[in-house]
């Protein structure tokens, strides 16, 4: 008895926003573009939204995307999309945005003991910029950060045992 009552309100809800979506008033305020022909359109920048970035990795030690520019400041909602068939356990990924300066090397190395944390060294974590999750194959995640205000080039790396050694790493380029 109750599911016929729930149904109805939910009837009603959506008949209520279909009336709210269907006839907005029209907003005469509203100012009109024109443009005439010969002007170029302007570029379309998301000047208000983030700069969006796919990372594609598979079963292979790199990732698609080796270099990323971005402006100073700005905000990058990125993913990491893992289209391979191989587990995390076997040939886990994540995008590690390291602190300018840091060894990459190094950061990995000490990335290898730390397993239980997804390979992120806890006690180095001040080197750590953004990062996204260790996903495996058939697995994405999306993060969202700031670029540094400061310019130049900051490595990413992945930081599954073996992985930055074997060249899969990146550079973020700030301007
Ligand atoms: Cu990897």
């Amino acid at each position: 008895m109750n599911t016929s009552l729930r149904h109805t309100g939910l009837a009603a809800a959506l008949a209520t926003a279909i009336v709210l979506t269907g006839c907005g008033p029209s907003d005469d305020s509203q100012p009109t573009m024109v443009r005439s022909p010969e002007t170029p359109a302007p570029p379309v920048v998301a000047v208000d939204g983030p700069m969006v970035i796919e990372v594609g990795v598979d079963d292979s030690m790199a990732f698609a995307v080796t270099r990323i520019e971005a402006a100073a400041g700005q905000e990058i909602e990125l993913t990491i999309r893992h289209t391979g068939r191989m587990t995390k356990e076997q040939m886990g990924h994540n995008w590690v945005l390291l602190a300018k300066g840091t060894d990459k090397n190094a950061f990995a190395m000490a990335a290898v003991a730390a397993r239980d944390n997804d390979y992120l060294p806890p006690d180095r974590m001040e080197n750590v910029l953004a990062h996204t999750k260790m996903i495996g194959g058939g697995q994405s995640d999306t993060i969202t950060f700031t670029v540094p205000e400061e310019t130049g080039e900051y490595d990413f790396v992945c930081t599954f045992p073996g992985h930055t050694l074997a060249g899969m790493v990146g550079v973020l380029v700030v301007r």
